[in-house]
C-alpha cells in the first residue's frame, strides 16, 4: 500500500512512519509512505502557503494554488489513483471499521490543514472523503495523518509478526479487549489470574471473551447497543455482571464504613 502525505512538515511525518511496526512495514515493502510539502510549489518570493480568511476575524487559511500544485505531482508520482483524505475536527469520526476499509486501498492521500484550515474551494475539488480522529482542535492534520498511518500500517499482510494480533485487537469484534499479563506469575500488585496458566485454550478463550464483555459494558456501553451478541456471549456477560455486582455488594458495607469514618474525621 502507499501513503502520500501533503503537509507543511514533511520530515515529522517520514519520522512519524519510519519508527516502529510502520517502520518495519516499509523496510519489507508492504507499505511505502511519501510526504509532499505545499510550501515547495508555492510561487512567490517568500513561499507563502496561507491568506488571511476572507470576511474578517482572526486567523490565516491555507491557500489553493499551492496545495492545487502539490496535489497534483502526488498524483502523477504513481499510477495508482488515490483516495484523497483532509483530517478535520468537520470529518466523520475515524473507527476500526473505517481503518480496517482503508487498508484494503492500493493508495490513500493524507492532507494536513494547519491554521484554521484549507481554502474550502480546494477540499470541494481534491478531497474524497473528511475524517477526525476526535472531538477536539488540534494546531494541524498531521497527528490524525499519523494515526491513520499507524492504524492502516499495522494491518497490511505480513506488517504484524503474530498475525493473529491483528484479529485479537480491541474493536476488531466491536469490544473493548481484555486483561494482558506477563512473568511474573506472583507479584506485590497481585497475580496472573489461574485460568491463564491452565493451558485449557477453549477456558482461556471464554475468560477472555467474558472480560471483553465485561469492560465494554463498563466502559463503552455505547458499544455494546451497536452489536447483537450471541448466547454464549450474552451468557458470559449475564456471568459478569453477577460477579461485579457480588463484588460491588461485597465492597459497598466497607465503603460505607470508610464514608461514616470520614464524616466522622471531618
Ligand atoms: C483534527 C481533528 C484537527 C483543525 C484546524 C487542524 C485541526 C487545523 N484533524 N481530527 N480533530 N485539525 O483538529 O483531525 O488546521
Amino acid at each position: 500500500m502507499r501513503i502520500d502525505v501533503v503537509t507543511l512538515f514533511p520530515d515529522f511525518m517520514r519520522q512519524c512512519a519510519a519508527v516502529g511496526v510502520v517502520g518495519r512495514a516499509q523496510q519489507r515493502e508492504l507499505l511505502q509512505v511519501e510526504a509532499w510539502n505545499p510550501r515547495d510549489y508555492a510561487t512567490d518570493n517568500y513561499r507563502t502557503v496561507d491568506g488571511r480568511t476572507c470576511g474578517g476575524g482572526p486567523g490565516m487559511v491555507m491557500l489553493i494554488e499551492p496545495l492545487r500544485a502539490a496535489l497534483k505531482v502526488m498524483r502523477e508520482a504513481a499510477p495508482e489513483p488515490v483516495h484523497v483524505i483532509y483530517l478535520s475536527p468537520q470529518g466523520a469520526r475515524l473507527t476500526q471499521g473505517r481503518v480496517e476499509a482503508l487498508a484494503k486501498l492500493p493508495r490513500i492521500a493524507l492532507l494536513c490543514g494547519r491554521y484554521e484550515g484549507v481554502d474550502e474551494r480546494l477540499l470541494a475539488h481534491e478531497v474524497d472523503e473528511e475524517l477526525s480522529i476526535g472531538d477536539y482542535v488540534l494546531s494541524g492534520g498531521e497527528l490524525g495523518a499519523a494515526v491513520i498511518i499507524d492504524a492502516v500500517g499495522r494491518l497490511q499482510d505480513g506488517a504484524l509478526n503474530d498475525a493473529q494480533s491483528a484479529e485479537q485487537d480491541s474493536f476488531s469484534n466491536g469490544l473493548l479487549d481484555c486483561p494482558h499479563y506477563a512473568r511474573p506469575v506472583h507479584d506485590a500488585l497481585g497475580d496472573v489470574p489461574e485460568v491463564l496458566l491452565s493451558g485449557d485454550h477453549a477456558a482461556i478463550r471464554r475468560w477472555r471473551l467474558k472480560q471483553s464483555l465485561g469492560r465494554t459494558w463498563l466502559r463503552r456501553p455505547d458499544l455494546l447497543a451497536q452489536r447483537a451478541l450471541d448466547a454464549e456471549s450474552r451468557a458470559l456477560l449475564d456471568e459478569f455482571r453477577r460477579e461485579y455486582a457480588r463484588e460491588e455488594q461485597a465492597q459497598r458495607p466497607s465503603r460505607q464504613n470508610d464514608a461514616v469514618n470520614d464524616d466522622r474525621n471531618h
